[in-house]
């Protein structure tokens, strides 16, 4: 019998499972993928996250961490599933929590503790997995203790923040909750704070990526305004939170991940109540658009151009293409040059030829280019993804490949006199 099971083995789920391996807890990682797991027996992990795979290997190997498609008995059994997202409706689709409590409902025993790690609408604890779990005939806070304690690190940064980042603790009752504290304190060096309702818990990690997005969408709103007025918005915002109480994010084409574009629709999931909040999403999905429109203004009608995206990652120097803004803008591009008023057809019919390059991606149902191809003979290059290798670019170097392009810096990452001063017209955002 093992003293955790951790049901889920992907972004979160793997990474605690042998963070507690690591901390000598016995510890079963189960998954209903035999292909997750075929892969972990292989010492092999099934997604990039810097230092995972040794951090793995060392679970595996100390004999502490086991995988296996199969629910074992536990003292605590954590849930870190996927929450999809359905974009026609806008909620979350929870049949993967529902499922990992069915799963537990045989094991479960007196003295037990569940936690739900996973990402839910306020008010799933309670409502969903609890009426689940109590089919077992115990009852949840008396008999075995639940718990939400939602994950809050960061892609590309995940073991570290695990780590070193606060928790939120939420129980149904105080015992519940204690249970929770008491196994998170055995690796967990922020600070652990706690409350007595699940649904704050839920609540609060939502809100978390809530202020972000929204935030964001004040900044891409304000470098709109900066781009109207001819000035920089990077130099007004650096200025601007130069004010103790003043903390503005940075502008983009556009917010992508599977937390920030998301997290917000789940808050206001089981209310009425979003009018900023979805405003703020608009301006954000409304960047692509923004982008198109600077194109578009330099180039007229896109039909017959070439444009370079340089990054179809979601964010800096990370290979995860989930919600990636230089994927939507691709798809955008291809929408507004539809096939009839293109004299040049390429690309699955678009009447705009785009080039996508990325040095951390490597899925291969995308068609990404080298970097010499992606740019040769572009009329629009946009850096859509703020990579280092992108920041180092030397204009020079493509200047005769590409004539007299027009770049757009989505990210502001570019020296933009060096771009003029090689012959390129530049827009940031
Ligand atoms: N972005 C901007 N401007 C900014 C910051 C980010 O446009 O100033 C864009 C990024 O380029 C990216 C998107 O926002 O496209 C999201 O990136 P991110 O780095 O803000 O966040 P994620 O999605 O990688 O991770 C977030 C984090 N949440 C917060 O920082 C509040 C992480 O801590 C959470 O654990 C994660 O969501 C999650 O799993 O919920």
């Amino acid at each position: 019998m093992s003293t955790i099971c951790v049901h889920g083995l992907g972004y979160i789920g793997l990474p605690t499972a042998a963070m507690f391996a690591n901390y000598d807890y016995d510890v079963l990682g189960y998954d209903t993928s035999a292909e997750v797991v075929d892969r972990l027996e292989a010492g092999e992990v099934h997604f990039d996250e810097p230092g995972l795979r040794a951090f793995v290997t060392q679970a595996l190997e100390s004999g502490n961490l086991a995988v296996g498609d199969e629910v074992e008995p536990a003292k605590y059994h954590i849930i870190c599933v996927p929450t999809p997202f359905d974009e026609e409706t806008r909620r979350a689709d929870l049949a993967y929590v529902e499922t990992a409590g069915r799963a537990i409902v045989p094991h479960l025993r007196t003295g037990d503790t569940v936690i739900l790690e996973s990402t839910v609408p306020p008010g799933t604890t309670v409502e969903v997995l609890q009426p689940i779990l109590e089919e077992s005939g115990l009852n949840a806070g008396a008999d075995f203790a639940m718990v939400h304690c939602p994950e809050t690190v960061l892609p590309g940064n995940i073991i570290t923040e695990l780590q070193q980042n606060a928790r939120i603790i939420g129980g149904v009752n105080g015992v519940s909750t204690e249970a929770a504290v008491r196994l998170y304190d055995s690796f967990v060096e922020g600070e652990i704070r706690t409350t007595e309702n699940a649904t704050t818990a839920e609540f609060v990690k939502l809100i978390q990526n809530t202020f972000r997005d929204t935030n964001i969408a004040l900044a891409n709103e304000i470098a709109k305004l900066a781009r109207d007025y001819g000035i920089s918005s990077r130099e007004a915002i650096a200025l601007a939170n130069q004010h103790p109480r003043v903390e503005l994010h940075q502008p983009g084409p556009g917010v992508g991940g599977h937390c920030l574009p998301i997290d917000p629709w789940f808050l206001g999931q089981n209310s009425d109540t979003l009018e900023l909040i979805a405003m703020a999403r608009e301006v954000n999905d409304g960047m692509t658009r923004y982008v198109i429109d600077i194109l578009e203004g330099e180039l007229g009608s896109l039909a017959g151009t070439k444009i370079a995206i340089l990054g179809v990652a979601y964010k800096g120097n990370v290979g995860d293409t989930r919600k990636s803004p230089g994927l939507k803008l691709a798809r955008e591009i291809q929408e507004t040059t539809p096939v009839d008023s293109d004299p040049v057809a390429v690309d699955g019919g678009s009447g705009t030829e785009i080039a996508l390059h990325d040095p951390h991606v490597s899925d291969q149902t995308l068609d990404l280019e080298p970097l010499d191809s992606a740019l040769s003979g572009a009329d629009g290059i946009v850096i859509a993804t703020d990579h280092d290798e992108y920041e180092e670019l030397d204009p020079h170097r493509y200047r005769e490949e590409t004539g007299e392009a027009i770049v757009v810096d989505s990210r502001s990452i570019l020296d933009v006199s060096e771009w003029n001063d090689a012959g390129f017209t530049v827009h940031t955002i």
